[in-house]
């Protein structure tokens, strides 16, 4: 018997650093596909804390390369409090997006907490998108496209400062999976930075166990494993529900994959789920897959392996 997990659903209802409306229906889509159930059914203790509130999304054109700054500061202001707070009780935290620009208060907090406790941070980025930009680099201005360049320091005062260190976190304890869409700026940044990146042609030519591997290696037992998922990482064909679908990326398998791997570790200790877009799916289809996987990050698998 596994030791009983205790989790805490967190939704954050907004699409304020998306270009498409809808990912602020994610939570409550997340919640009728029966996510909570299902990870009460592999010995998890599941409190489900309700929806976070921020401003609504006054859908204004860009500032200063920034789409509603102010409302993405305030929304990842309360991710980052709540995610914070859950650690602190000893609880994991499941963020329900909400788009992806949440992704940066909820590591934010996840790295003052590995500040406070001595922690080994490792960050597993699964996206289409390297979420990179900065002001200057951006195409859109869509915060969305931001968070791991804000977490790592580069972007506005009031964003890399929400968990009181800047920068949040070092670019080598992060990992990023399934990557097909970087803008040509965003492209020469990863690389000036030295992000770590298993694009979906080294997926094709390696295998989805391979990048894996190794983007698994060198954690030990006083590691704080942090999955942030955007469901665009996944193909199309799989999951339609969300804003930016790029074609070309993994399949349900190689997703199961992933998933099941990263249950092996046994350091899972937080989890986003991001850019769920109900208004853009097909009978909650997207919503189901993402709760099927989700099980296997929890240690559903065949029953070769159990
Ligand atoms: N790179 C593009 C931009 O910055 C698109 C970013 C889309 N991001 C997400 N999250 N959907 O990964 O505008
Ligand atoms: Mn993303
Ligand atoms: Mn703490
Ligand atoms: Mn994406």
């Amino acid at each position: 018997m596994s030791p009983l997990r205790q989790v805490s659903l967190i939704g954050a209802p907004t699409d304020v650093g998306a270009g498409a409306r809808g990912a602020s229906m994610g939570p409550e889509a997340m919640r009728v596909a029966g996510l909570a159930e299902a990870l009460r059914s592999h010995e998890v203790e599941v409190l489900d804390r309700g929806n976070l509130s921020g401003p609504p999304n006054p859908w204004l054109a860009p500032d200063d390369g920034y789409r509603h700054l102010a409302e993405v500061t305030a929304w990842n202001r309360a991710v980052h409090d709540a995610v914070h707070a859950e650690l602190q009780g000893g609880r994991m935290p499941i963020l329900l997006g909400g788009d992806h620009c949440l992704g940066l208060g909820s590591i934010s907090a996840v790295a003052r907490h590995c500040r406070e406790t001595g922690k080994k941070l490792r960050i597993l980025w699964l996206d289409a998108h390297a979420d990179f930009n900065t002001s200057t680099l951006t195409p859109s201005g869509n915060i969305h496209g931001m968070p791991v360049a804000c977490l790592c320091g580069y972007g506005p005062k009031e964003l890399i400062e929400i968990g009181g260190h800047v920068p949040a976190i070092d670019p080598k304890w992060i990992r990023q999976i399934g990557i097909r869409s970087v803008d040509p700026g965003e492209k020469r940044f990863v690389h000036e930075v030295g992000l770590e990146v298993f694009d979906m042609r080294y997926i094709d030519e390696m295998g989805m166990r391979h990048a894996m591997e190794l983007a698994l290696a060198t954690m030990d037992a006083n590691t704080h494993l942090h999955v942030s998922f955007d469901v665009d990482f996944l193909d199309p064909d799989v999951a339609p529900g969300v804003g930016t679908t790029i074609p070309g990326g993994p399949t349900y398998r190689e997703a199961q994959l992933c998933m099941e791997m990263i249950a092996d570790t046994g350091r899972l200790a937080s989890l986003d789920v991001m850019e769920l877009n109900p208004a853009l799916d097909v009978r909650n289809k997207t919503a189901l897959v993402a709760v099927d996987l989700i099980e296997s990050l929890f240690g559903k698998s065949t029953l070769m392996r159990r």
